[in-house]
Formats: structure tokens, C-alpha cells, sequence
């Protein structure tokens, strides 16, 4: 049985930080960044069935073209996507009336709808990618004793090479996306890569404003990282987490990037609102087929 102070409940009978209960979770579910995106996808849904909000995890539950989705919001960062991944797991792995993990698992399909900045000059502003791997540089995931069971081990001993990584920032760490989903939102719409995840903004993404950083070449050698064919492809804050929970826990994920920076070229969008909007109408319209 797991202890009130590990699976904290609320008074509702509503798990602590996304504030859902269990039937509040279908099957396929959105994560995105910012709260506000949350009703711009939901704005294409049939209906809305549910909806919460708490701290910077809103919730819209409907479905859109008759499947049924929850979309979510997770903020900025890998620490609050341990909290929702493990928190969605527990409402549909975990009886919260026993407090046991059931015997029979489901397998949720999780797909973020983020921003992210291209490492690729040929992957320009306004363009969609889709993350084959996420490598992490935020060390959330070695918290988990299983974590080398489900990690690229041969590509991140490449990295770390090839980056003459500094260990003070801890060991990076690589996932695969769910080939499964992967099959579905995949399309010659959308370049694929393997993705960054930095634990900040600023610093760690290589950006200097009054700090300099600890190596300034980092975003060269990410530029020019590239294992049996697999090429960095952007920087963002989330996929790495989101892809190395969803995996140990069984389920399968999937990150979907609208570029909305270009590094190299120094670019900026001039519609961040269009390409966001743009991502979220063909995801959905991938996850409906
Ligand atoms: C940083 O501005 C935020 O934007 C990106 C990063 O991953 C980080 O969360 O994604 P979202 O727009 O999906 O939040």
C-alpha cells in the first residue's frame, strides 16, 4: 500500500498537483508548455466534458473528431513533467481506493505540442519537428533506478565525446520516442532529430546575456552532433523527461516541436501565434486519423 504522504490525495479524492481524478484521463493525452495554449487546442475540440486548473497544470477534457483527449498544460521544465507523467500514470496504474498498482497496465499515447528553437539552418522558423530521441542535459531522469533499461546508452558515450562533456553538469541521457506514435504523426510535413532537453533558458541553452557560460561552443558541437544518421536537430525544456517517464512507466510518447527560433541564423519568427496554431491543428488532425 503506498503511504498518504507519497500518493497525496485531495479532498475530492483528486491526485495532488493536476487536481484529476481518474476518469478525467482518456487514453490520448496533450501536454503542452503554456496554460493559454490549453484552450487553443481545446477551441478545436467537439465539446469540452471537463475542465481545472491548479498552480500551472489546466486541464481540458473532450474530444475532438470523436476521440476522446485530455490536453494539459505542464509550465516550463523536467520537474513538472515528473510531477504529470507520474501523476497521470497513478490515475490509471494506480487504485487509489487500495493504493496498489493494478495488474492490468493501460498504455496512455502522450504527445506534446511545444515550442522549440532549431540547431539546423536548414530547418527553418515556422517549420514542425519531431523528436526521434530526446536527450536529456537535466538529470531528472537518473533519479529512477531503472533509467539505463530504457536509455541510448552507445549514443550518449558518442555525446558525451563528442561534446568533451563537463561532468559537473551530470551524465546527458537519451531516449527514443514511441515507435508506435511515432507512426502516426510522422509525415513529409515534419523533420525529424533528436532533441535537447536543457534544464533552463538562458545558460544552459548556450544563450549569453550578462553570464557567460561554462562552454561556449556547446551549441557548435550540439550543431554538429550526428550518430549512425541521428542529427541534433533543436533545444527545448521538456522532452527528454517526458519521453524517459512515459517509457519506464510503459507508455508511449511522442514530442512534436513548431520552430519558432533558428539558432545558427539568428532568426525569430515573426508569428509565434500562427505556427503554434499550425502544430495544434496537425496533431490533432494526425491523432484523429
Ligand atoms: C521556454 O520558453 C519554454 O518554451 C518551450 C520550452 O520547452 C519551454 O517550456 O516549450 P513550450 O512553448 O511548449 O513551453
Amino acid at each position: 500500500m503506498i503511504k498518504e504522504s507519497e500518493l497525496i490525495l485531495n479532498p475530492d479524492g483528486s491526485i495532488y498537483h493536476i487536481n484529476l481524478r481518474p476518469e478525467q484521463v482518456a487514453d490520448t493525452i496533450i501536454l503542452v508548455g503554456d496554460p493559454n495554449r490549453v484552450p487553443r487546442v481545446s477551441a478545436y475540440f467537439d465539446n469540452i466534458e471537463f475542465s481545472t486548473q491548479k498552480r500551472e497544470f489546466c486541464t481540458h477534457i473532450g474530444s475532438y473528431k470523436g476521440k476522446r483527449l485530455t490536453v494539459i498544460s505542464t509550465g516550463i521544465g523536467p520537474d513538472n513533467i515528473d510531477i504529470v507523467i507520474n501523476e497521470l500514470d497513478a490515475l490509471v496504474n494506480i487504485d487509489l481506493h487500495t493504493r496498489q498498482p493494478k495488474e492490468q497496465l493501460t498504455s496512455l499515447n502522450i504527445v506534446r505540442f511545444g515550442t522549440s528553437g532549431s540547431l539546423q539552418a536548414d530547418i527553418p522558423v515556422d517549420s514542425f519537428v519531431l523528436s526521434s530521441h530526446g536527450l536529456g542535459m537535466d538529470n531528472m531522469f537518473h533519479s529512477y533506478k531503472d533509467s539505463p533499461k530504457v536509455r541510448e546508452i552507445a549514443m550518449e558515450e558518442a555525446f558525451i565525446a563528442h561534446t568533451s562533456w563537463n561532468p559537473l553538469k551530470g551524465r546527458p541521457y537519451i531516449i527514443a520516442c514511441g515507435q508506435e506514435l511515432k507512426k502516426r504523426l510522422l509525415t513529409d510535413k515534419v523533420f525529424e532529430g533528436i532533441t535537447g532537453t536543457a534544464p533552463g533558458f538562458y545558460g544552459p541553452q548556450g544563450r549569453v546575456l550578462r553570464l557567460p557560460v561554462q562552454d561556449p561552443d556547446l551549441n557548435d558541437k550540439l550543431h554538429s552532433f550526428n550518430h549512425n544518421g541521428h542529427r541534433m536537430t533543436n533545444l527545448e525544456m521538456e522532452t527528454s523527461a517526458i519521453y524517459g517517464i512515459s517509457k519506464l512507466l510503459g507508455h508511449q510518447a511522442v514530442s512534436l516541436n513548431a520552430i519558432i527560433a533558428n539558432r545558427p541564423t539568428g532568426t525569430f519568427t515573426k508569428d509565434t501565434k500562427k505556427v503554434v496554431e499550425d502544430l495544434i491543428v496537425y496533431g490533432l488532425e494526425q491523432l484523429a486519423k
